[in-house]
């Protein structure tokens, strides 16, 4: 193989990077909820995108939500004993599986181009440190596209979880990030996307994409 696919990540982080507390997300947004659902969920007729998750990450998800339907489940524990089955809903809608490292879990893309469509790193931390080093071989997976829900007040200090600060010079690799326009965004994720800052009990965030060239 001489190329494979490129990732995107998708993340609400605030200003500080923080993106969870105490094991889940420290906002309530419905509408940010949606756009997420919306975005992984998007794909052509006949295919479904994967989104890739730590195992932390999944057993945030309420159970009632997971495995996330319409999109293909991958979940990234060390322990290969990991029980996903005792922990998922009892419904044939999404599929999940386990794989043990990041590469191996961004593979399961590659190993079926005729079934799935993108690839979505969904959290967290440790999942985002990891696919933002730049890679280390030609042939290894990496991510070009951060579509990042900034969050712009209030600062949420209680956050015990950090996304890298990926616009920070040298932090994911010798490559700069460059934000799209509102329209490249619409244009990749496929429907209309309210422009600016948006509000929600009290919280202000916006919707943007950052892309690089790798
Ligand atoms: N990215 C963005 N932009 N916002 C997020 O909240 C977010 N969350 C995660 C990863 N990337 C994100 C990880 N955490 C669900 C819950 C937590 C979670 C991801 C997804 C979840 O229950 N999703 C349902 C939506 C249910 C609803 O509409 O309320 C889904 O079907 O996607």
């Amino acid at each position: 193989k001489f190329l494979m696919s490129r990732y995107t990540i998708i993340v609400a982080a605030t200003k500080a990077n923080g993106i969870g507390a105490k094991g889940r997300l420290p906002w309530r947004l419905s509408k940010e909820m949606k756009y997420f659902a919306q975005v992984t969920s998007a794909a052509p007729e006949g295919k479904q995108n994967v989104v890739v998750m730590g195992r932390t990450t999944w057993e945030s998800i309420p159970k009632k939500f997971r495995p996330l339907p319409k999109r293909s489940n991958v979940v990234i524990s060390r322990n290969r004993e990991y029980d996903l089955a005792g922990k998922r809903r009892g419904t044939t809608d999404g599929s999940t599986v386990l794989k043990d490292n990041l590469k191996t879990g961004l593979s399961v893309l590659d190993a079926n181009p005729t079934t799935l469509h993108r690839g979505f790193i969904i959290g967290g931390a440790t999942l985002y440190s990891e696919s933002l080093a730049f890679p280390l071989s030609p042939t290894d997976p990496c991510v070009d596209r951060v579509l990042l829900t900034r969050i712009l007040s209030p600062d949420f200090h209680e956050c015990d979880v950090f996304m890298p600060d990926f616009l920070k010079e040298g932090t994911t690799g010798p490559t700069e990030w460059k934000r799209s326009s509102h329209a490249a965004l619409q244009e990749w994720v496929g429907f209309e996307v309210p422009e600016g800052e948006q509000e929600e009990n009290g919280v202000k965030y916006e919707f943007q994409m950052w892309v690089r060239s790798v």
